[in-house]
């Protein structure tokens, strides 16, 4: 499925059909208009192709000619340096490794949250709280800038606006005091790019 008229395809995502790590290099990959084959699988049983190309069969997997790239943090500042307009990185280092701390922070701790929220077990309620308690307490950021922890959209965005984006449909809702979280997510998903990052799938994830 080609998402943009841009360039011409040259990239091939492997990706699941509701997955933030896959949708975080869909976002990067909508947001800079480059053109790929989106080829959706399975996690549970991956074709045999993507058994031969990733050791660890996961998604996303990301194929660019001769080049095989998996794990999400790797794959996304591949794409950042290959198409680096618009760059989803400010250039001084120290703002650099702030985006990088916090991207490392939500993989660590929010988004290994979101397979756990599933189902209606003791563990799935107590992951909704600890997610809910987590972004609550990091508000006084979602208000601080425009985006997150910067002005423009960056990578830490692309990680992150995947997880807003789920939250209702996680069973994790947020008070009236936290509008700011809920307009920093609707700034991003008014974005003609965030729309072309869905499947079918995830566009259903929200009304
Ligand atoms: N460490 C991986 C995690 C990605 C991940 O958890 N992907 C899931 C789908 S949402 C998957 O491929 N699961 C199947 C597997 O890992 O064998 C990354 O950063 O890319």
């Amino acid at each position: 499925m080609a998402l943009s008229t841009r360039s011409r395809t040259v990239l091939t995502l492997y990706s699941a059909r509701d997955c933030v790590h896959c949708h975080r290099i869909r976002l990067i990959l909508a947001a800079k208009g480059v053109a790929y084959e989106l080829v959706l699988v399975d996690p549970a049983k991956p074709p045999e192709d993507l058994i031969d190309l990733n050791p660890y069969h996961s998604v996303p997997t990301l194929i660019d000619r001769d080049l095989v790239l998996y794990e999400t943090g790797v794959v996304a500042e591949y794409l950042d340096e290959r198409y680096p307009h618009p760059p989803l990185m400010p250039i001084d280092p120290l703002s650099r490794a702030r985006l990088r701390l916090a991207v490392a922070r939500l993989e660590k701790d929010w988004l290994p949250l979101v397979e756990q929220c599933a189902g209606n077990s003791k563990n799935a309620e107590a992951a909704r709280k600890r997610l809910r308690d987590d972004i609550l307490a990091a508000l006084p950021l979602f208000k601080a800038s425009k985006f997150f922890l910067n002005p423009e959209m960056s990578l830490a965005d692309c990680a992150l606006a995947p997880l807003i984006w789920r939250l209702s449909s996680l069973g994790v809702s947020l008070p009236k005091e936290a509008h700011a979280i809920q307009d920093y997510g609707e700034r991003i998903f008014r974005n003609p790019g965030f729309a072309r990052s869905l499947t079918p799938d995830e566009k259903l994830l929200r009304d």
